[in-house]
């Protein structure tokens, strides 16, 4: 069978990038030991009010600083509404949702993630701005959800 020389190069082409993207994914993933970010925790939603940390929701302090913002998102709120964190400590977010997909997004930082039913969707962020900080939903998730926000206050 005769192939053309542009159509053979396209395949060498095309052949050589998907082993080099494979290559690339199975290093990461096999060597360097990088997993998806998030959700690798998983909870029941009807479970999410008996179980600890979520039963009771807010900030705890873990380390010299270094906090933990436990956080549970149902249509259409954050519970708890207001969060307060001190300028430049380590800040790792839990959250889970009780029924539908929710958005969690900390607008002006790059904490932007899914909650999805039945993962603890994790996010470590650092706030070296102290100020209010408005978190939103940025997952469609019902006739609230324009209204489906609340705020992180990082105090100096
Ligand atoms: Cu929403």
């Amino acid at each position: 069978m005769h192939i053309h020389k542009y159509e053979k190069l396209w395949l060498i082409l095309g052949t050589g990038t998907l082993i080099v993207f494979l290559a690339t994914v199975g290093v990461s993933a096999y060597v360097q030991g990088n997993h998806p970010p998030s959700s690798l925790e998983t909870i029941h939603p009807d479970m999410i009010d008996v179980t600890p940390p979520f039963d009771n929701p807010g900030v705890v302090q873990i380390g010299e600083n270094e906090y933990e913002v436990n956080m549970v998102s149902l249509a259409y709120a954050y519970i708890p509404y207001e969060i307060s964190v001190p300028k430049g400590a380590t800040v790792h977010f839990n959250v889970v949702t009780k029924d539908v997909l929710h958005g969690f997004e900390i607008a002006g930082t790059s904490a932007n993630f899914m909650v999805v039913p039945g993962h603890i969707s994790k996010h470590t962020a650092v706030f070296n701005q102290p100020g209010e900080y408005l978190i939103l939903c940025n997952e469609y998730c019902g006739l609230g959800h324009h209204v489906m926000n609340a705020k992180l206050e990082v105090t100096e």
